[in-house]
């Protein structure tokens, strides 16, 4: 091992504590240790070139080591390195990318909230939806109802958005007054569900009447909004069946409750629309986003906010107590700005709509028969295969042989980062990936899956174990 990478990783051992991490694994283990970085791949202290099938955490949509952004930044540090949009004050970097978001959403959303990063997104939309009631002269319509094994961050109203147990086990009570219904997980929830025969589309149509039934039972007087993702990101690249989001629109017309769309995955080109939103035909009062804004860059998030709320904001007068030190901090927001024009003008979106989301699905369906893949689905540049010990009933492997894990180390291996949830393994590249590096990308899954399967295969299964992960 080079000398180098043995101090960073003592070092790192030493003193860093990492975001969901096991440290005492990590200790044993040593950190893996990221350099730099051009296009889709990153490299690693010990020279190895990976080809990145997550773009970061789901974020560098246009691929790492563009000049342009860096340029943007250094800019801008020069002409105006912070000020703040508090105090009736505002910056052309904050003001120019909150004009351009709006032209790119949905046209009932003509506003921003600013924030630093997903989570204060989805903490921004908690509170103002709560506000936007209590406004309205409607107090009690305080509750909101999320999904199950949904991710919203990791603040404490990211987390209590968020559906993710073991999170939820941790760091005491969440915030009150939100509630979680099913997710629509088709593979793992819906095709092997216990002793029924069922359809997607028929599953999603479940999901739908189990939000009503959710509704009915709090109370809709109770309800302030729904949360949830286009397509779920951290839980496993969960892409509900085509039934689902028509029928959660039919149910959310017959009450009123606000729609929050969590964007900051799926936003910025991801399903191969600027956001997941236009996708489904989604009409969403807030969405939070993200992520894809700056490519992971620097750090911005923030709210985009439909009319309806906004006005009612507005009109009511008086101030919403809520905001961030770098809420539009202006060298994120000028390389948000500058992101966002390179999306544009070198077509990044419609080449993921038109062309690399079909080619991808192509080919990561051919993964499919794989002796190891119970499902193999994508959508844009988002896509999942489900590890199973035996196809036809879609049986797990027991979890004490971590074939989700063993898979994604194997992948990493085979020069492939990929993210392992459970047994569901996640591929999100960045959406400048070529066909070329998509053949690429899949012969390396590939590679990894049919290691994987040799070590399995060698290993005593023992008894059938829980499908979901
Ligand atoms: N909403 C969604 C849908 C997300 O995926 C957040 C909010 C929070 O964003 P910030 O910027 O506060 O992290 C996220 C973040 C994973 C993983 O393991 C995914 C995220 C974060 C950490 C890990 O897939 N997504």
């Amino acid at each position: 091992m080079d000398p180098a990478t043995r101090e960073w990783q003592a070092l790192d051992r030493a003193h860093y504590l990492h975001p969901f991490t096991d440290h005492k694994a990590l200790g044993e283990e040593g950190s893996r240790v990221i350099t730099r970085a051009e296009g889709v791949y990153i490299h690693d202290s010990e020279g190895r070139r990976i080809l990145d099938g997550m773009a970061g955490l789901w974020c560098v949509n246009l691929g790492y080591g563009r000049h342009e952004l860096a340029e943007a930044a250094a800019e801008q540090l020069r002409e105006l390195p912070y000020y703040n949009s508090f105090f009736k004050t505002t910056h052309p970097p904050a003001v120019r990318l909150a004009e351009r978001l709006c032209t790119l959403a949905p046209a009932h959303i003509n506003r921003v909230f600013f924030t630093g990063s997903g989570s204060e997104a989805n903490d921004t939309a908690l509170r103002m939806v709560r506000h936007y009631w209590a406004l309205k002269g409607r107090p009690h319509k305080q509750m909101v109802i999320a999904r199950e094994n949904a991710y919203h961050g990791s603040t404490v109203a990211g987390m209590s958005l968020g559906g993710m147990a073991p999170m939820q086990g941790q760091g005491g009570p969440g915030v009150p007054g939100i509630v979680h219904v099913p997710q629509p997980y088709w593979f793992g929830e819906g095709q092997f569900g216990e002793g029924r025969e069922c359809t997607p589309e028929a599953f999603g149509r479940e999901c739908a009447a189990a939000l009503e039934a959710k509704i009915l039972e709090v109370g809709e007087e109770n309800v302030a909004a729904f949360i949830a993702e286009p397509v779920q990101g951290a839980g496993g690249a969960i892409i509900p069946p085509e039934s689902y989001w028509p029928a959660i629109k039919a149910v959310l017309a017959r009450y009123d409750i606000l729609l929050v769309v969590d964007e900051v995955i799926c936003g910025f080109g991801r399903l191969g629309e600027w956001f997941g939103s236009q996708h489904y035909g989604l009409e969403p009062d807030l969405m939070p986003i993200a992520k894809g804004l700056s490519s992971g860059y620097l750090p911005i998030g923030g709210v985009l906010v439909g009319d309806r709320v906004a006005e009612t904001l507005i009109e009511a007068g008086g101030e919403f107590f809520h905001g961030f030190t770098y809420s539009g901090h202006p060298v994120c927001a000028a390389v948000a700005l500058k992101n966002l024009e390179l999306l544009e003008t070198e077509c990044v979106v419609e080449r993921v709509r038109d062309d690399l989301g079909p080619y991808l699905a192509e080919r990561w369906a051919s993964l499919a028969t794989h002796p190891l893949v119970g499902e193999a689905r994508s959508l844009g540049l988002i896509g999942a295969l489900e590890l199973v010990a035996d196809k036809a009933s879609g049986r797990r492997f027991d979890k004490a042989l971590a074939a989700g894990n063993l898979c994604r180390d194997l992948s990493l291996e085979a020069g492939l980062v990929m993210r392992s949830v459970g047994d569901t393994l996640i591929i999100s590249p960045p959406l400048v990936i070529t066909r070329d590096q998509i053949d690429e990308l899949v012969a390396r899954a590939r590679r990894a899956l049919d290691e994987a399967a040799r070590r399995l295969s060698a290993t005593d299964q023992g008894p059938s174990v829980g499908r979901v992960s």
